[in-house]
């Protein structure tokens, strides 16, 4: 299809149409709807949007946004419309295969699916007989079918399911649930003054608050403050852009906090009610001033003071918003407690265009027969390491880095769902290591990522829209739960993730864990959904929502947060007894020497992550990732736009084409992730571009152990 027919397609379904956008504001009713087409829920990025695929003579026509999610609304992204694409891309996976050659040479055998389930349980067995259950190691990120391969994992018996949050949002959800023992959400349709610190959120889409936020800032003129050391989309809606320097937020918050507590323009009566600690908090930021900030983050003082001052001024309809891959720093953890501190101390909790705690929408959940509990511990040994990180999701480089070792104990095999560490962790010369260490390597993909490269089995998943999946909740101010089920059927000889399992289980005689089919799992699911006939209400709507949020409901006397004291703890006695900061000390963040910058990273709205840039529709929009360097250092080192460049740090070197932008600071440089894909089958991008993880460097947050992505400095000359 041509480009402009698919433009065209996209209808009322693209997003960043501002007057559209607009329409929408506010609760959508969950009245009767054109159902022109089967309701199921994308899954090419977290957003979980609602659709309805319309499908015509058993192929897909086109995908339509569902508006009666009340957090997608009326929107499918320009991803999501091209998911079309990915189910009749020729160089999807179409079949199981096993390695022929070496790893990475890209010889295959295609397998019928008993003899992989052989193949791939044999060796499991064998790494089992030779280091126990927890000599396999299981890593997953989030999709409807990843509980069924977690199960897997332990039900075999390893200890070692390790999910994605050390690389995202981990220390974010920590140091607010620290603070507040829970995390909320944050209501940009009614702020009206939001402050976002490299949230970029009209590229990084985020359901409802990308759209809110165009409700929020273009119809209510809502202020919107955005730091960011790059001038991104957002950048450019905003009221006002700060090029902040690199890694010192902290030093900017503790400055807010200082003008609003020592001018007293905090909620007082909210402080003493809800908060524990306030009195060392107040002797805690009073040496952090704006003068001092100023010198930090290069913002100038008279800046700070006057935005914290409408910040107070405006709350309780003003949040400074908590962003949500905060893999960036080394101290990513006490940065986001102090938000959430800020947040705290100017009484927008709990208050319409305040921060929001989160509701969900009940549902059932399928019995099943339960495994013993592992006897060996995790091998990243995140509870001795990490005491308040989430032991379930694990701790991912500080895994890496003992699986390398060998250390706590050997681990020989790794599975992997719906992942691609080879691009998704920093150090890819690391994550290829410890690939090459291992005695067996299988991953379950829709296409032959660059970790599916290195595999030595490739089990390909059938496409979302050809699977029927478990049902999700969402969390939120608008909370709904989706239902996915299956618009066409499988076009190749793929499988869902469940029948996955359960060929494995029989093999490692595992079955009675796997004794049941998906439609009995959804039906109990579907039995506790607040909605009569629950199971018919998703299979004509595929989504429950509330239309209307409610605010307040933890404002009262009897309440009790999920904290050590039951308050809002501004002072953390639970982090004091870990051996952390109990409130957020700022440390300076090293810098790069005379001759390097800083890397940092981010997101496009036509990219997921490390996919989708082989996709023809979004690679038209994505060719070849560049190098955003200042004029100035260019002007330095004499590059201009278009020359190929040597980028190198200590993990690795890449060569990428510079562009010459003033929408970066000149002490960093930039590049999108997903490119220079090692994958021959990726075709469009196999050689084309950089990838970013070749080059990032291993670092992580003191306390909650998520990744610190922009710790790197590389050195940049014309190749
Ligand atoms: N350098 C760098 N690293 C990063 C980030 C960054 O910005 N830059 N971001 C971090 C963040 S926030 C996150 S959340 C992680 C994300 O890390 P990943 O989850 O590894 O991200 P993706 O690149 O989307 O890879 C997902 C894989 O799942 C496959 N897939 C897609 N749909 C399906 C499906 O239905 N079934 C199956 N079985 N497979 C499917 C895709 O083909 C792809 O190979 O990366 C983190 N790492
Ligand atoms: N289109 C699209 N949307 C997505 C995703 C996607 O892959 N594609 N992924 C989803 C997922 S899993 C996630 S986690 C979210 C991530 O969404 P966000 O949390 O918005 O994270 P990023 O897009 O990675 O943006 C980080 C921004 O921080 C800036 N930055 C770098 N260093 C600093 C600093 O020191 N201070 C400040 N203030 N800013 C800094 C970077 O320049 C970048 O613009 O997006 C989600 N939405
Ligand atoms: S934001 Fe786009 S890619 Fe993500 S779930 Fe929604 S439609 Fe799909
Ligand atoms: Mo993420």
């Amino acid at each position: 299809m041509e480009r402009r027919t698919f433009i065209e397609l996209l209808g009322a379904g693209t997003l960043l149409v501002p007057p559209l956008a607009c329409k929408l504001r506010g609760p959508i009713a969950a009245g009767p709807t054109n159902l022109n087409g089967i309701p199921t829920t994308c899954e090419l990025c977290p957003n979980k949007c609602s659709l309805l695929a319309v499908v015509k003579e058993g192929r897909l026509a086109k995908l339509n946004p569902n508006p009666e999610n009340p957090k997608s609304r009326a929107m499918l992204c320009a991803r999501g419309n091209a998911a079309i694409q990915q189910v009749y891309d020729p160089d999807r996976l179409k079949q199981p295969l096993i390695r022929a050659g070496e790893r990475g040479e890209g010889k295959w055998r295609p397998v019928s699916w008993d003899e992989a389930f052989d193949f791939a349980a044999n060796k499991l067995k064998a790494v089992k007989e030779k280091h126990g259950p927890e000599g396999s190691l299981w890593s997953s990120t989030e999709g409807f079918q990843e509980v069924f391969f977690k199960n897997l994992g332990q039900a075999f018996g390893s200890p070692n399911v390790m999910r994605h949050p050390t690389l995202c949002l981990a220390s974010m959800t920590l140091a607010y649930s620290t603070t507040f023992g829970t995390v909320p959400s944050f209501d940009l349709l009614n702020a009206d003054y939001v402050i976002m610190a490299g949230a970029n959120r009209f590229e990084s889409i985020i359901t409802p608050d990308t759209m809110d936020l165009i409700g929020g800032t273009m119809e209510r003129k809502a202020k919107l403050i955005y730091l960011d050391p790059r001038f991104t989309v957002t950048a450019s809606k905003a009221d006002e852009w700060h090029p902040i320097k690199p890694g010192t937020d902290l030093a900017f918050i503790l400055a807010m906090l200082n003008v609003i507590l020592t001018e007293e323009r905090h909620d007082k009566a909210f402080v003493e009610t809800y908060t524990l600690g306030f009195e060392q908090l107040l002797e805690h930021v009073k040496p952090y001033t704006p003068a001092w900030a100023e010198k930090e983050t290069e913002i100038p003082a008279a800046d700070i003071t006057r935005i914290a001052r409408a910040f107070a001024d405006a709350a309780p309809r003003a949040v400074f918003y908590a962003g949500r891959r905060s893999s960036w720093y080394t101290n990513d953890f006490q940065m986001r407690r102090a938000q959430a501190i800020l947040n705290a101390v100017v009484g927008n909790w709990d208050r319409e265009g305040g921060m929001v705690p989160n509701r969900k929408v009940a549902k059932g959940e399928f019995t099943f027969m339960p495994w013993d509990d592992p006897k060996a511990s995790r091998v990243d040994e995140v509870e001795k390491a990490f005491p308040l990180a989430n032991a379930k999701d694990g701790v991912y480089l500080p895994l890496r880095e003992n699986v390398l070792k060998g250390t706590p104990y050997p681990v020989k095999a790794w599975m992997i769902y719906k992942q691609d560490p080879m691009h998704a962790l920093p150090d890819q010369g690391k994550t290829l290591e410890m690939i090459q260490q291992m005695d067996f390597v299988g991953v379950v993909d829709i296409a032959m990522s660059d970790t599916a490269w290195y595999a030595d089995v490739v089990f390909p998943e059938s496409h979302y829209l050809e699977r029927t999946d478990p049902i999700e909740v969402m969390p939120g101010i608008w909370p709904a739960a989706v239902y996915r089920q299956q618009a066409v059927k499988p076009l190749h000889d793929t499988k869902p993730m469940l029948d996955i399992a359960q060929g494995l289980a029989k093999r490692l005689g595992l079955s009675d864990y796997f004794d049941y089919t998906i439609e009995q799992w959804v039906e109990a699911e579907a039995k506790e959904l607040p909605v009569p006939n629950g199971m018919e209400h998703m299979r004509k709507h595929g989504v429950v929502g509330f239309e209307k949020p409610k605010y307040g409901t933890t404002r009262n006397a009897v309440h009790r947060f999920v904290t050590k004291s039951g308050k809002i703890e501004l002072f953390s006695e639970r982090l004091q007894e870990a051996g952390h900061d109990p409130l957020p000390v700022y440390t300076a963040p090293a810098q790069p020497p005379a001759n390097k910058f800083r890397l940092i990273l981010g997101r496009k709205a036509t990219i997921t992550h490390a996919a989708l840039t082989n996709l023809p529709w979004l690679h038209e929009h994505n060719r070849e990732n560049d190098l955003w360097i200042h004029p100035e250092p260019a002007a330095r080192l004499n590059i201009q736009t278009g020359d190929l460049l040597e980028v190198s740090s200590t993990a690795g070197t890449v060569k990428i084409k510079a562009r010459v932008t003033p929408e970066i600071r000149p002490d960093c440089v930039f590049m999108l992730h997903g490119f220079g894909k090692k994958s021959a089958w990726l075709r469009r991008v196999h050689n084309v571009g950089a990838a970013d993880s070749i080059l990032l460097e291993t670092a992580w947050d003191k306390v909650s152990g998520n990744a610190a992505l922009h710790e790197t400095f590389v050195k940049v000359g014309k190749a």
